[in-house]
Order: structure tokens, then C-alpha cells, then sequence
């Protein structure tokens, strides 16, 4: 059976489409989330933001339930289930909108898949136990995602022959264990995971080369909104980084960005139609 996000709106194109690039819009539900401080913890103020995003054209709705910034505390899967759970059940009682779990415990994604999520957005790329066979048990996506280290020690001192053909050779092997698994090439997402991992300069070769994760045929997501190689290049703090994650947003989005994860959902679809109704005059 084909996937619902499939199905409706998701772009399998490998060729730059800006009428089908995605917007996903976060809504971290942690006390400790690293740019919105918890703002959307409360389930009331959560479905708001939710009904806003939608308003405001976001295609995607990316639940986290456990920060996955640099040092942040770990949860446990009972909390993490609470903490997404009810409100992936709210979401899509009330509204006709993609959600996506951001999880890596194989137990929240079981319960995500039951609850009618479309897609697993794992920053650990099914790399823990029994995450492999429970998707492979359902038919819903999957964003892998780039990281090396682990979220508590990643920044410390990542390091790398060459960026590019390792952050490849690593999409590369997780491919083929997915389908191994039983899951197949068509229900994939490949995410280089900008700040996981890497240094500064390392996050800028990655959205330079950004064009060069196309070659593996399949879907590619940006997730770059507010984070510290902003901050750190422009020295703004969290809520100063609305121009910058924009300018990088867009440079993904030139080189084949299918889908971009964002905090600002209006001003992030407000910049996609600026370069759509560009390429309409190019020859
Ligand atoms: C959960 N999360 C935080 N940053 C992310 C990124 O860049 N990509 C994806 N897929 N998930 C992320």
C-alpha cells in the first residue's frame, strides 16, 4: 500500500520543483527546546500554533518531544509518548495536515504509526533497536538524518575526511539497511543534518554542496531555522536569526531542497514565492 503523504502531496521529483517544495513547520513540545524555550509545552497553545502554521501554508507538521540540542537532558519513552502522543491524536482529528514524529525510540514511532503519522523524522536514521523493523512494518516515511556523535558530546570536536562523501557514504548505508529491512527507497528522505555534529565551517561546505545529496534519487530536507551556524556567523541570538535562516533556506531550496524544517512558517512561504515568481521569467 502506498503511503498517504505519498500519496498527496509529498515531491518524489529529483529535479528542482519549487511548486513542491515543503514546508515543514517544528513544534517542539520539551520544556528545554533550544529556540521556542518550551513556548508550545502547553497542549492548548501547541493545537494554536498548529491551527496558525496551517493558516500561514505549512505542509508538514514536525512534533518533537525531546530536544535533541547539544547537551540537552534525555526523556524517557513513557514521557516522550505523553508529551507527542495526544497531541499527534488532536492534530489529526481537527485538521487535514502531514504530521511527522521526531523521534529515534522505536516505542514512540510503533505509537505514531498507530495514531496516523506520516512521517518518522529520525535525526539517528533508524540506527536504534527495533526502529528498523517497526517501520518496516508500516508502510509511513522516514527522514534519515546525518549526525555524527550523539546530541550530548556531537559539538565537541567533529571531524571528517571529506564532509561530502562521508555524510554520502553514510546515506548510502543506511539506504541499504532500510531496504534490507523491507523498507523501500520510495519512502526515504535524506536530511545532511546541519548542527549535528559539525563545525561551523563544516555546516557552510554542506550548504554549498547542497545540490550534491540529490545524486542518490531521493527526497532532501533542510534543517537549518535559527540554528547556531546563524547565530554564530551573524552573532544573533535565537530570536535574531529570522533573516539569516531565510537567506539559507533559499540557498538550499536553489540547489534541489525538497523540503525545508522551519520555526517561521509565513515568512518561510513567503520567501519560496519570491523565487517562484522569479523562475517563471527564466529562460
Ligand atoms: C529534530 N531536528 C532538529 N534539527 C533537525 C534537522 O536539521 N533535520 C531533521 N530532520 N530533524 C531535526
Amino acid at each position: 500500500m502506498m503511503s498517504k503523504f505519498i500519496q498527496t502531496k509529498f515531491p518524489r521529483s529529483t529535479q528542482n520543483d519549487l511548486n513542491k517544495v515543503n514546508v515543514m513547520g517544528i513544534l517542539n513540545v520539551t520544556p528545554d527546546s533550544f529556540s521556542d524555550g518550551g513556548q508550545f509545552s502547553c497542549f492548548d497553545s501547541a493545537l494554536k500554533q498548529v491551527e496558525k502554521m496551517i493558516d500561514n501554508g505549512v505542509d508538514i507538521i514536525d512534533i518533537g518531544g525531546e530536544s535533541t540540542r547539544p547537551g540537552a537532558a534525555e526523556v524517557s519513552v513513557q514521557d516522550e509518548i505523553v508529551r507527542v502522543i495526544p497531541l499527534l491524536k488532536a492534530i489529526k482529528s481537527r485538521f487535514d495536515i502531514n504530521v511527522s514524529i521526531d523521534t529515534s525510540k522505536s516505542e514512540v514511532m510503533s505509537e505514531a504509526i498507530i495514531y496516523g503519522a506520516d512521517m518518522i523524522n529520525d535525526v539517528r536514521a533508524l540506527q536504534n533497536k527495533g526502529c528498523l523493523e517497526v517501520v518496516a512494518q508500516s508502510n509511513i516515511d522516514v527522514c534519515l538524518m546525518h549526525m555524527q556523535g550523539m546530541p550530548r558530546t556531537m559539538q565537541e570536536q567533529p571531524q571528517y575526511n571529506d564532509i561530502i562523501d562521508d555524510i554520502l557514504g553514510f546515506f548510502t548505508q543506511r539506504i541499504h539497511c532500510c531496504e534490507q529491512a523491507g523498507i523501500t527507497k520510495k519512502r526515504l528522505v535524506l536530511d545532511p543534518g546541519f548542527g549535528f555534529g559539525k563545525t561551523l565551517a563544516h555546516n557552510y561546505e554542506v550548504l554549498a554542496q547542497f545540490a550534491q545529496f540529490k545524486s542518490l534519487g531521493l527526497p532532501v530536507l533542510a534543517g537549518i531555522s535559527r540554528k547556531s551556524m546563524i547565530g554564530s556567523l551573524l552573532n544573533r541570538e535565537v530570536h535574531e536569526r529570522l533573516a539569516g535562516s531565510l537567506a539559507a533556506a533559499i540557498v538550499a531550496i536553489q540547489q534541489g531542497a525538497n523540503i525545508i524544517r522551519v520555526h517561521d512558517v509565513q515568512e518561510s512561504v513567503d520567501a519560496i514565492n519570491i523565487l517562484k515568481a522569479v523562475a517563471q521569467y527564466k529562460i
